[in-house]
């Protein structure tokens, strides 16, 4: 990653006054999270994520996929954030009009002191029921030594006693309203749109940064791999998130912390 854009990159998002920073699997990576592409470490291939990130998955075999949702929570459980998530809080500290919109299921922005992030695909901390949606609790502690894609019995919900699913967004789902309506505001209202970690193969997430390009807004990606947004982004930051996120923010303002 070339020095000068990041300095180019810092003087862009010094000067933008309304930033979304549109997340993905890729900045929670550093943090030990598996993203759903990543070969080495990927759930896609050894999990098979697409296939069992589905209701049809759920409905044939509720324990493998509350199994597998509770071993990511686990997993997220016992991550902490990193460079990369507390250099988009600062982002947010210091910029008035700023964004925070993720396909990620974890809290990872949250702990990192993101205050509202926009969550396209749910989250692992809402389950609900899958008969009557009521909201259902937070299984209490954090499973032990996540085995991988161990089996779990789904809890029951205490009105209607129906299967309690994870509060995520499955393929051939549709995403919450509210939220994708938000993102879709944000992309089109900014002047800069900073896309982290994300393939940009996965719909409608993915027209997010798209979204802010049709609106003429400047696209910064920070990805270590070409990715499909490549087409969009005005430039490019081939590199880590937690490496390249802080030194942004450094770029911009000075320094990595928060204002
Ligand atoms: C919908 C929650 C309609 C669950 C997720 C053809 C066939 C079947 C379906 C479709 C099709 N064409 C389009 C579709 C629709 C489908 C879709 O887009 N499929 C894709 C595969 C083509 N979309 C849907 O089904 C959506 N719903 O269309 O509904 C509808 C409408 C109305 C009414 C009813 C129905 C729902 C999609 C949401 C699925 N749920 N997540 C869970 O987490 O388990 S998607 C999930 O995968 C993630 O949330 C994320 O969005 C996606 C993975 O993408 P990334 O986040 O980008 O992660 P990925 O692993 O791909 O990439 C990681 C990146 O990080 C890489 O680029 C890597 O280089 C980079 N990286 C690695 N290390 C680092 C790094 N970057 C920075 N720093 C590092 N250190
Ligand atoms: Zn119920």
């Amino acid at each position: 990653m070339g020095e000068r854009s990041v300095r180019d990159a810092g003087t862009l998002l010094a000067q933008a006054r309304r930033i979304v920073v549109f997340t993905g699997a890729g900045v929670s990576a550093e943090s030990g999270v598996p993203t759903f592409r990543d070969a080495l470490t990927g759930l896609w291939r050894s999990f098979d994520a697409q296939r069992l990130a589905t209701p049809e998955a759920f409905r044939e075999d509720p324990a493998l996929v509350w199994g597998w949702y509770e071993w990511r929570r686990a997993t997220v459980a016992r991550a902490r954030p990193n460079a990369g998530h507390v250099a988009v809080a600062a982002i947010e500290a210091r910029v008035a009009h700023a964004v925070v919109v993720t396909q990620n299921v974890d809290d990872l922005h949250e702990r990192a002191g993101s205050v509202a992030p926009i969550h396209l695909h749910g989250s692992l901390s809402a389950p609900r029921c899958s008969a009557c949606a009521r909201p259902a609790p937070v299984p209490d502690g954090v499973p032990d030594e996540p085995g991988d894609g161990r089996r779990a019995a789904p809890p029951r919900c205490a009105h209607c006693a129906g299967l309690v699913r994870p509060g995520v967004v499955w393929f051939g789902e549709a995403l919450p309203t509210a939220a994708l309506e938000a993102a879709v505001q944000a992309a089109s209202a900014c002047d800069l749109l900073l896309t982290v970690g994300t393939s940009g193969l996965v719909y409608p997430a993915a027209e997010i940064p798209r979204v802010a390009a049709r609106f003429a807004a400047t696209v910064v990606q920070v990805n270590p791999e070409e990715t499909a947004l490549d087409a969009v982004a005005d430039v490019n930051l081939r590199g880590p998130a937690a490496q390249v996120l802080p030194a942004l923010v450094r770029a911009a303002w000075g320094d990595a912390g928060p204002a």
